[in-house]
């Protein structure tokens, strides 16, 4: 059994490692809501899939299925994923799944953040969200490590990490009082201090416009190495994100990190702007309690949503007229690993990207 800690794991010298370290493997979780996925959810079951194969070509995936979908899943995914029964409202493990630490005796453990849904009755996107609260312990118990149990609401794509004592974060997410109204910024950065072992947080103001999170860093920029980051881009004056993108760009660029070092910006052009089509719009059920999805929404479209598999990138395909200039700048942030691309709209269209879909387990390794 794995044991539940309530204590700060960094008190005693757990930290997160950066996500382009060594994995000992990926955790997903496999959609199925008719509210949030269209027609019954099987064009993005064919686009987790896909996933799961890029990824697990590099590192083993576990993908948790509900008892009603664990045949089908079973049959879609490859032989080489492992398909284990788990409940959740729906299928964003980013989010629910606990956020692993380590330290350097080789020991593992996860933190399992309280999660509201992306802003609770407030502004959440669904209710109830019980089931999707209680998955972290239940991959903690699978993985065999003990569990920290965080008093606060964070969620996995709200933040990232170098892995040497920065995290990036936005403003927009972690400040809204629909997630910790209690917490200045001041309460935030100790917190994030004892329970991810960094020590320099970085604050980027707005996320990605019109994404439902609430503006996760996740979908706007992240570190590709120590020292580095890609940013989502936008060269149009009148687009959305024209304003968001050079605040994020300044604040880059006027920033240090743990080691005192300036960033490295990365560019990434967005893809379209990307809407949702009346069809897919009628492909998704309403029902209450869930927020309604619209024919002519702009999507939350970003390259930046991907996923650093040990061997692969594991990206997404969203628009054929800049994939493969999105393609070859991370060829260039990550020249060790092959750059696979995966069509991803479908993942999109939930609200989300291939990075708010994955969850590491990082590898523990002794230090002697
Ligand atoms: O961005 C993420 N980490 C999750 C996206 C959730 C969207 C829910 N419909």
């Amino acid at each position: 059994m794995s044991a539940t800690r309530q204590t700060p794991p960094a008190r005693t010298g757990f930290r997160m490692p950066a996500e382009f370290s060594r994995h000992d493997g990926c955790w997903m979780l496999w959609p199925e809501r008719p509210d949030n996925w269209r027609l019954g959810a099987k064009p993005a079951q064919v686009a987790f899939a896909a996933v799961a194969a890029a990824i697990a070509a590099s590192e083993t995936v576990r993908v948790g299925v509900s008892v009603r979908q664990y045949a089908h899943a079973r049959a879609l995914l490859p032989a080489a994923v492992r398909v284990v029964e788990m409940s959740a409202n729906d299928a964003w493990m980013r989010d629910v799944g606990p956020t692993f630490v380590v330290d350097a005796k080789g020991r593992r453990r996860g933190i399992d953040w309280r999660f509201n849904a992306w802003g609770g009755l407030q502004d959440g996107l669904y209710f109830p969200w019980d089931l999707d609260d209680a998955v972290a312990q239940k991959v903690c118990e699978l993985e065999g490590v003990d569990r920290h149990r965080a008093p606060f609401v964070l969620e996995g794509g709200a933040f990232h990490v170098d892995g040497q004592g920065t995290l990036l974060t936005t403003e927009e997410c972690l400040l809204n009082p629909n997630r910790n109204p209690g917490l200045s910024r001041s309460d935030l950065e100790a917190r994030l201090r004892d329970w991810l072992g960094i020590d320099t947080v970085v604050w980027l103001g707005q996320g990605v416009c019109m994404d439902e999170t609430g503006g996760h860093v996740d979908n706007l920029a992240c570190f590709t190495a120590p020292g580095e980051v890609a940013l989502s881009w936008t060269e149009d004056r009148r687009d959305l994100m024209y304003a968001v993108v050079r605040d994020a760009e300044a604040r880059l660029r006027e920033a240090r990190d743990s080691r005192g070092r300036r960033l490295k910006v990365h560019k990434l052009v967005q893809p379209g702007p990307l809407y949702m089509t009346a069809e897919e719009a009628s492909g998704i059920d309403r029902a209450d309690g869930t927020k309604p999805r619209c024919a002519g929404e702009r999507l939350a479209g970003s390259y930046v949503n991907f996923y650093i598999a040990n061997r692969q990138v594991v990206m997404p395909l969203l628009d054929a007229k800049r994939d493969a200039a999105a393609a070859a700048v991370l060829k260039r942030c990550f020249p060790s690993r092959q750059v696979v691309g995966v069509p991803a709209r479908e993942i999109l269209l939930g609200g989300g990207n291939i990075h708010c879909i994955t969850q590491q387990v990082p590898q523990a390794r002794s230090v002697a």
